[in-house]
């Protein structure tokens, strides 16, 4: 097995400390081995990159569309071998591991299309015999920090569009999933070598966030980083003093009302996905199921019953629906969570503890509170695990002020078949995205994706809006 995990100035290289990571789902399955880079390979990486933006910067918008297309074929073509990767060091069911990489090479076709008609525009002047030009340029070196949760499609959605518009790229990963990482950098710089272009442009590290992480925010031209508020806040503030361009994409706390018109069969499917798929580890799943007196016996009981009947197991077992969390400290983390709510006085409806599998495994059942309240730390924090609590309210309006009463504003939803509600809700809600009828998580790849208050800052991800974090506006005038 090959510990040359980094990928710097156009070659692979090793790093100085071991890294074993363990199959989250058979601890006594080794995933894999790697090396962690050193804040020396930051350096030598920042400084490639420098070097070889000059020469992607000239390239055509076609040469830059063909190499995005290269990218999206090559995760298409390799998504079972890929799947198979994320599946054995992140814990990912092989569907929900090839879902998220086939939206990986939709990005990146996306991204093809926009390289191609990255726009600008032309203006009159205030003054006769003058022409405005406003056009958008590369940033430069873009320093990209994304976590182990969607190890191929949150990084797909910064690196295709930081290609698309002329940047080179730093790129580090979670040291939890280096394997993958490693497998997104090969098709990167094969797709780069493919089409002439240095590969020297594109550079990934793999390391921990106060070494190798901070080493990078603090030598690109822009950061782009995916992860926890506390490591956000601390990025945008050394950002923030060099004056740089910096995108975060935090944490949430979302919640899903359940309306007392609502069918309580339908509601809770969409929570059961909402709050346990992928074993709750995603930025955008419920925590908060926040639900209408009328309703609040019957969703329960349909909750309960669908819990009952998940299997929980090995990722790669075909009918396995939920995998292990990722590792010890998240297992820990969550059921610190749990303890937390039972001494706040929530009951456990489904769940609550730690489950013993055929092999060794970071098992957590899904766990459904009741009883719960919004002032407690269960439903002020993000857990990022399996579990949801449900909050009583007596009707819509409640319903609302407690879904925006959090410190975070990710992502929402309600269900109901009151388009009045609908209407207010979606108008009303504090979330940088909404949902009527759906999960709160589980998103489209082609439009704005991003949150309100502590959730996220800076310009949106995604879609169109993604031009504007990776561009820099030139206004040009012209006298003619
Ligand atoms: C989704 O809900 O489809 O870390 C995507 C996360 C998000 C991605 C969520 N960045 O969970």
């Amino acid at each position: 097995m090959s510990l040359d995990t980094h990928f710097v100035a156009g070659s692979w290289r090793r790093g100085a400390d071991r890294l074993d990571i363990r199959n989250p789902s058979d601890l006594d399955e080794l995933a894999g081995s790697y090396t962690l880079a050193t804040a020396d390979d930051v350096r030598d990486a920042v400084a490639a990159a420098r070097a070889a933006q000059p020469v992607w910067r000239a390239a055509t918008v076609e040469q830059r569309s063909l190499v995005l297309d290269s990218i999206s074929r090559a995760l298409f073509d390799r998504k079972d071998e890929l799947a198979r990767i994320a599946a054995t060091e992140g814990g990912k069911t092989i569907p929900d591991a090839l879902g998220e990489i086939t939206r990986a090479g939709h990005l990146a076709r996306f991204f093809a299309a926009e390289a191609l008609r990255a726009p600008g525009e032309t203006l009159g002047s205030v003054r006769p015999g003058v022409e405005v030009d406003v056009t958008r340029e590369p940033v430069g070196v873009i320093g990209l920090v994304t976590p182990w949760n969607f190890p191929v499609a949150t990084p797909m959605w910064k690196i295709a569009p930081a290609l698309a518009f002329g940047n080179a790229i730093v790129w580090k990963p979670s040291e939890k999933t280096p394997g993958i990482s490693v497998a997104v950098t090969r098709i990167v710089a094969q797709a780069l070598a493919e089409h002439g272009m240095p590969t020297a442009l594109f550079n990934m590290l793999v390391g921990a966030g106060p070494q190798v992480g901070a080493a990078v925010v603090d030598a690109v031209d822009a950061v782009s980083f995916t992860g926890s508020v506390n490591t956000g806040r601390r990025i945008a503030v050394r950002c923030a003093e060099r004056m740089v361009r910096v995108q975060l994409e935090l944490g949430g706390q979302n919640p899903l009302v359940v309306l007392a018109d609502a069918d309580p069969g339908r509601a809770a499917d969409i929570a059961v996905n909402s709050a346990y798929f992928h074993a709750g580890q995603r930025c955008t799943a419920t925590g908060r199921l926040v639900v209408e007196d009328g309703i609040h016996d019957a969703f329960v009981a349909a909750m309960t019953e669908r819990m009952a009947a998940l299997r929980v197991g090995h990722s790669l077992l075909p009918d396995t629906q939920i995998g292990p969390v990722i590792d010890e400290f998240q297992l820990t983390k969550n059921l610190g969570y749990i303890e937390s709510g039972l001494r706040e006085g929530a009951e456990v409806a489904a769940g609550g503890t730690r489950l013993d599998r055929p092999t060794r495994g970071w098992f957590l059942a899904p766990t459904l509170f009741t009883g719960t309240s919004n002032a407690m730390t269960i439903n002020r924090e993000e857990v990022f695990g399996p579990v949801a609590s449900v909050i009583r309210v007596r009707d819509y309006e409640e319903a609302l002020a407690v879904a925006n009463d959090t410190d975070y504003g990710l992502s929402s939803g309600i269900i109901t078949n009151s388009m009045k509600h609908a209407r207010h809700f979606q108008a009303n809600v504090q979330s940088g995205m909404t949902m009527l009828n759906l999960p709160t998580a589980g998103v489209d790849y082609h439009v704005p994706f991003g949150g309100r208050k502590m959730s996220s800052y800076g310009p949106r991800e995604q879609g169109r809006s993604a031009i504007e974090f990776y561009t820099i506006i030139k206004t040009a005038y012209r006298a003619l």
